[in-house]
């Protein structure tokens, strides 16, 4: 009887319900990966409560990177905390931001929506140490720039700190307030706060192109890091998740400023900064030139990977002036140059990145590596893109070329028009112009058959 009973129950209640919708096609990798492989150069924003001490607590300069200020200076809790009356940044123009990312032909944005501090960027339900909360700003900034980055056409991701949380008593990294890590309820923490966070972003913000997870203290630990991912992968399949979540992600993240001495196969990305510090430092004025980082984004590509270049705005709301000048330019060679760039894949030579050089041994007494760095080679199926960082005299020989070249021509030359050369086996010598005909640098295309 009771079988019968179960049965009917069962039955009725499969009848009873909507037919199940087809499952949704699992996304493969490569179709994950796509717009990843194009982008190639992507802006990161790191800002929040540390701009406004901005390397200085008590009228001493604190040394290392701004973001990190809390930390370095020890600053309790309580203390901290009281940043977020005073944080009001009125010029702060998401429009112009994102405009700027455009501009520098940056393809991505991952911002800092919660970083070690623990205050969280966006209008969070989960903790009320938030910017639209805790602040006279009032205002959720992450919901005016996904709401730009969608009118611009600019993947839009989230730098979101899971494991330190210099606010919580459970949170990894605050041992001056909390006392040591391996004495907190880090499981206690995760489940409160980070986690329910992450499921707000994946949420109300629309499409996450990626969510970029930093220094996975104690994420080794059970299904710690899993638990993200399938909450990723739950709520938006397409989300990319970075190097450091705590468990392999969807590509690698390279140590912040180390790009590779050689090829790398895979996919990467290399967090950099444009000075010293992510987040604002008002002493920290030594920026890298524009020509400097044209060629850190060329270099990274004819290696396989992506450039996400940071800035550090001020508790104003406003990217330094300099960073924003150094990215235009850039973004103004890649106007004629992005060709080279964008969905690029790596270089099929190798002998022009440099070569092992065993009179010099880096800080683990390896063989050092001298870098060259007159041409990188960048590649499309049927194109050989050679950037230029130091302009040949007269002729320019490459060797080792696979198949036959059919045209060679300038990328800054509007006509397109063919250059002289021959080619003798392998061997390619094209004829060049006097002088290099672009700034900064300049791409001859090879067109193969
Ligand atoms: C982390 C953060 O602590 C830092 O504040 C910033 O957000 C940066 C982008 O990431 O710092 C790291 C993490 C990993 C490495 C270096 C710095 N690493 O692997 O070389």
């Amino acid at each position: 009887m009771r079988r019968i009973a179960l049965f009917l129950a069962l039955t009725t209640a499969a009848l009873a319900a909507t037919p199940p919708s087809p499952p949704a096609k699992e996304m493969t990798q490569d179709e994950r990966m796509k717009w990843f492989r194009e982008a190639k150069f992507g802006l990161f924003i790191h800002w929040g409560l540390y701009s406004i001490p901005a390397g200085e607590w008590k009228g001493k300069p604190i040394p290392g990177i701004g973001e990190w200020i809390m930390n370095h200076a020890q600053i309790p809790v309580t203390e901290y905390e009281q940043l977020a009356k005073q944080f009001n940044p009125v010029k702060f123009n998401a429009e112009q931001w994102v405009q700027m990312a455009e501009d520098a032909g940056m393809k991505y944005i991952v911002i800092t929506s919660k970083h070690h501090d623990g205050f969280a960027m966006y209008h969070s339900l989960v903790s009320k140490y938030n910017i639209y909360d805790a602040t006279p700003f009032h205002r959720d900034p992450m919901k005016e720039l996904a709401a730009a980055c969608k009118r611009h056409h600019i993947r839009f991701g989230f730098y979101y700190s899971q494991a330190q949380d210099w606010h919580e008593p459970n949170g990894a990294g605050n041992t001056w307030d909390f006392g040591p890590d391996d004495k907190k309820d880090f499981d206690q923490y995760l489940r409160s706060k980070a986690e329910p966070q992450v499921k707000e972003l994946l949420t109300n913000y629309g499409p996450i192109c990626l969510v970029w997870f930093d220094t996975p203290r104690m994420m080794n630990v059970g299904d710690r890091a899993q638990r993200f991912a399938d909450i990723l992968r739950t709520l938006q399949p397409a989300t990319l998740i970075d190097g450091r979540l705590g468990k392999a992600g969807d590509y690698r993240s390279m140590g912040d400023n180390s790009i590779p001495n050689q090829v790398v196969t895979g996919d990467w990305e290399v967090p950099a900064t444009l000075n010293h510090t992510w987040g604002f430092k008002k002493d920290d004025t030594d920026w890298k030139t524009p020509e400097d980082v044209t060629f850190k984004l060329v270099d990274i590509v004819s290696k396989g990977g992506n450039y996400l270049l940071n800035v550090g705005p001020t508790s104003e709301g406003v990217i330094p002036q300099a960073s924003q000048d150094n990215l235009r330019t850039v973004g103004r060679w890649l106007k004629i140059n992005g060709e080279a760039v964008y969905g690029a894949g790596p270089t099929p030579f190798g002998d022009e990145l440099g070569a092992v050089d065993n009179t010099t041994h880096d800080k683990k007494g390896n063989p050092g590596f001298k870098m060259a760095t007159d041409w990188r080679c960048t590649t499309k199926p049927g194109k050989l893109y050679i950037t230029f960082f130091k302009w040949p005299t007269g002729s320019f020989e490459l060797n080792k070329v696979k198949g036959q070249v059919v045209k060679a021509y300038l990328l800054a030359d509007p006509a397109h028009k063919s250059l002289a050369m021959k080619q003798d086996g392998d061997r390619v010598t094209v004829t060049l112009p006097g002088t290099a005909p672009g700034q900064i640098a300049s791409v001859l295309a090879l067109q193969t058959k």
